[in-house]
């Protein structure tokens, strides 16, 4: 069987996750902590960095490239979307929710939760405040003027969607949630990309996992 190597509350284990269980593939996750510094775990991903996919001889680092082997090894259903320009979209907005956007969001994620919950330590709000007052919202302009009123961005759900909402999710986890009344596309992606069964049941478990269900 497929092995996850991870923990819930990673957005790019999360997206893994959610592949595997929308494409009906089954896995098991091996906890693996992030920042650990494990030097085991450094002989499969000399990063050291979540997710690890291993699939029988096969082991794959990042999340990026473990989608798109499942999407080759488990085409049904697509989770890209499908024309050489959509699929250079979907690309673009997954690198820009996985690096940038994820920055951004983990930074408020980091300070108000990881920093009080985790590490017992006085989050720094006045950088948790830039990010949100600053940093984000031309971010937030950009993402408001790509993304449909309804429906997901290539009509179907496709990781795309999930990349760009994934980030929110941790920073939701910090009390920060996307103003409706400034990016309503954003925000209304967002409760959708939530409302799939598959990323719900993701989310069910990662917030046991971290204890805020
Ligand atoms: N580009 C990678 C990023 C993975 C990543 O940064 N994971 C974080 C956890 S959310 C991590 O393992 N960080 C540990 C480190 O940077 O050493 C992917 O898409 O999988």
């Amino acid at each position: 069987m497929i092995k996850v190597y991870g923990v819930h509350g990673s957005p790019f284990v999360r997206k893994v996750l959610i592949a595997l269980d929308c494409k009906n593939v089954p896995y098991e996750i091996v906890r693996q902590m992030p920042f650990s510094g494990d030097e085991a775990y450094k002989k499969i991903n000399p990063l050291g960095k979540v997710p690890t996919l291993v699939d029988g001889d096969l082991i794959l680092g990042d999340s990026k490239v473990i989608c798109r082997y499942l999407e080759s090894a488990y085409p049904d259903p697509a989770l890209y979307p499908a024309g050489v320009a959509d699929r250079a979209m979907a690309d673009w907005y997954e690198e820009l929710g996985g690096t940038y956007v994820t920055e951004l969001a983990t930074g408020i994620f980091f300070q108000r939760f990881m920093r009080p919950f985790a590490f017992k330590q006085e989050p720094d709000e006045a950088l948790a405040e830039k990010i949100i007052t600053r940093q984000l919202p031309p971010m937030l302009d950009y993402l408001e003027s790509r993304i449909p009123g309804e429906g997901f961005i290539f009509g179907d759900f496709t990781l795309a969607d999930l990349s760009i909402v994934s980030p929110f999710i941790n920073a939701s986890y910090a009390r920060y949630e996307v103003d409706g009344s400034s990016w309503p596309a954003l925000s209304g992606l967002i409760e959708r990309v939530k409302a799939i069964p598959q990323v719900a049941a993701v989310l069910g478990k990662e917030a046991k996992s971290l204890g805020i269900g």
